[in-house]
């Protein structure tokens, strides 16, 4: 059981009923036995990120990259929600003006019960082919021999945003959207190193928001937020719907 204070601000605006935005990272599966990207146990200690998420790896050794997707996919399809993925998916059912904007590719915020969710960083569950066919979902687990192709013959890719290249312009333009409208930020379980995602906060921050950071460890982000909850968004989520009147 963590203990961690609500500040009279936080309570006020869970309770008020204004817009709320929730921008969450990895650390919100790390609770679903999920591992993180950066840091000690993160999928990427000991490698370079830039053999694995970048266009010009997936180009330099399509197998390699798919191996890494391909167990990726295998372990989101054992995890399950834990309880900040049904937190979240509750304050989407309980307040019209919930909006999640996730960094995540693994697909547990809609299992949970999400509808909306905004995906900044893609999908482990949608490909793409090289050639100009249509982005289309595939939620199989054995792809064949690695990397699979599409029927047109041309190579398929993981349909995720990879180091250097744009988000979906629509998808971030609604997320700032939702940034300057919010009257609260969650912000959950990432470390806020990565742009433009990093930037939606201060955005929401500097338009009036109030932005909460829930982590256990600090960010850069820590220190410009009102408020940082050193917790596990699986034990701090919970209490936040509670206090927002959310059954
Ligand atoms: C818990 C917990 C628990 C653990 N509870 N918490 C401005 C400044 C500097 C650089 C740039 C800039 N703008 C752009 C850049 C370049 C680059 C960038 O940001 N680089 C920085 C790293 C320096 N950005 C890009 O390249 C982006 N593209 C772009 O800007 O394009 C511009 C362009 C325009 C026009 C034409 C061409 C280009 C794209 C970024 C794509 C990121 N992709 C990845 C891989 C996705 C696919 C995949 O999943 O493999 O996205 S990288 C990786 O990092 C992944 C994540 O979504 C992302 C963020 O990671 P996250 O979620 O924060 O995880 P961690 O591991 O870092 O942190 C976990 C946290 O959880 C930790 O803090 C823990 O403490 C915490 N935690 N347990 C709560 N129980």
């Amino acid at each position: 059981m963590v203990s961690f204070a609500i500040s009279n601000e936080l309570r006020a605006r869970l309770e008020r009923g204004g817009p709320i935005l929730a921008l969450t990272g990895a650390g919100v599966s790390a609770e679903s036995g999920l591992a993180t990207f950066r840091g000690p146990g993160g999928m990427w200690e000991g490698r370079d990120p830039m053999e694995l998420a970048t266009p010009q790896a997936f180009a330099a050794d399509p197998e390699t990259v798919w191996r890494f997707y391909d167990w990726r996919r295998k372990q989101a399809a054992e995890a399950a929600p834990n309880p900040a993925h049904v937190a979240f998916a509750a304050l989407e059912q309980g307040r019209d003006s919930f909006r999640l904007v996730t960094q995540n590719v693994d697909g547990l915020h809609e299992r949970a019960g999400n509808r909306d969710v905004l995906r900044l960083h893609g999908s482990l569950w949608r490909l793409r082919c090289l050639g100009d066919c249509e982005e289309h979902d595939n939620l199989e687990l054995d792809l064949g021999p690695l990397p699979p192709r599409c029927a047109c013959g041309a190579l398929l890719r993981p349909a995720v945003v990879w180091f250097g290249e744009p988000l979906d312009p629509a998808v971030l333009h609604r997320a700032e959207q939702f940034a300057e409208e919010a009257d609260l930020v969650i912000v959950a379980g990432t470390s806020a190193l990565v742009y433009p995602a990093a930037a939606l906060p201060e955005i929401a921050r500097l338009a009036g928001a109030y932005v909460v950071e829930v982590n256990p460890e600090t960010t850069p982000l820590s220190e410009r937020a009102d408020v940082h909850i050193a917790g596990s968004a699986g034990a701090v989520l919970p209490r936040l719907v509670e206090v927002a009147g959310i059954a």
